[in-house]
């Protein structure tokens, strides 16, 4: 069988990151290839791994690297595939590698996880697979599910047998914590474009301009999108409203500042691919970090700061994977055949 993953790891070093990777794969069912090349010490076995496996069929490849970790890149440099980047914790407390992968130039983004996070990698690569594969959406879907469990059942097995005098639980109407079902009501926001194909979510009007570079581009791409500026927290009934109108969209972006609520909003109400586009405020502040560092089950392909057209251009990738069509109109898009 073809493998539909590739996993490519910097040194041998870095296979325990790569487990959490492989874990996730095996739950999921979803074949993978597991190879090891170095961007810097072996550059030609990493381009001809990257050339041949997307030959193959690959559909989506994760980077493992630490220290200087250009291997992401160097991937990208060689797939139309969409890359995923797993910086890991070497030196610096892997801010290094982090720094190297997020940072991309465009057009060659690559979907950037949390520092060690080869599980959120392996999730997000699932995602990303799941919109032309509806088996692996409902597996995605039952992973979260396995997650929230987690939480709801932390509570019976930490919580109720603590034994102190002034704690005390039983006084809320919800008696059995479960996942909670939020209700929403269609009616209270405006939800004409409900077909559209991406969800843009901007938290405040400082960042419009960053939301607008991914529509020029995601015009040229011809992918329907719907935007819309909402903050989850100061008006948080709208945005819940909002993005669960949009359900049938594949692919949600959210434009974070500040503690980036938005796209940690985003996660908890999607099973989709959440992209997270950092920005800066006023002061120069850069929200990357608060991006990037989800925890296990809920990834953020995180952008480099400020980057909207890379979160544009990894969104296309990701059609792509089934619609050779947009294949062709990124190519155009990278040789600058399309003047934007
Ligand atoms: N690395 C290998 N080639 C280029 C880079 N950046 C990374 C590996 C590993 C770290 O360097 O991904 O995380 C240390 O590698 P080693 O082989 O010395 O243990």
């Amino acid at each position: 069988m073809t493998p539909k993953i590739m996993i490519i790891l910097g040194s041998g070093s870095d296979i325990a990151i790569a487990e959490k990777a492989m874990d996730i794969l095996d739950k999921l069912e979803i074949p993978y290839s597991l190879k090891i090349a170095s961007a810097h010490r072996t550059p030609n076995l990493v381009r001809e791994i990257v050339q041949q496996g997307t030959d193959a069929g690959i559909e989506v490849f994760i980077g493992i690297a630490g220290l200087a970790a250009h291997l992401p890149g160097t991937i990208a440099a060689y797939t139309p595939r969409p890359v995923i980047g797993v910086p890991v914790d070497v030196k610096t407390g892997g801010i290094d590698a982090l720094q190297s992968i997020v940072q991309m130039p465009y057009p060659s983004p690559i979907a950037t996880v949390g520092i060690d996070r080869g599980d959120n990698a392996a999730i997000l690569a699932a995602q990303f697979i799941g919109l032309h594969d509806d088996e692996v959406h409902r597996k995605v879907i039952e992973l979260r599910k396995e997650y929230a469990r987690k939480v709801i059942d932390s509570n019976e097995s930490i919580v109720q047998p603590i034994d102190r005098p002034f704690i005390e639980n039983d006084f809320l109407r919800i008696k059995n914590l479960e996942i909670n079902k939020a209700e929403f009501d269609e009616s209270e926001v405006n939800c004409k474009n409900k077909d559209a194909e991406v969800v843009i979510v901007v938290g405040r009007q400082n960042d419009v301009a960053t939301a607008k570079k991914i529509t020029k581009i995601l015009e040229r791409l011809k992918i329907s999108y719907d935007l819309k500026v909402v903050c989850p927290i100061r008006n948080n009934k709208k945005f819940i409203n909002y993005v669960k109108c949009m359900k049938n969209a594949k692919v949600f972006i959210g434009i974070s500042s500040n503690s980036s609520q938005v796209t940690g909003g985003l996660v908890g109400l999607t099973a989709r691919p959440v992209i997270g586009v950092p920005c800066t405020n006023e002061y120069g502040d850069n929200y990357m970090l608060t991006t990037v560092s989800m925890p296990p089950g809920v990834p953020v392909a995180t952008m480099g700061v400020n980057n909207g057209k890379n979160a544009a251009v990894l969104t296309g990738e990701i059609f792509a994977i089934g619609n050779p069509e947009i294949v062709q109109l990124l190519d155009k898009l990278k040789d600058k055949k399309i003047n934007l």
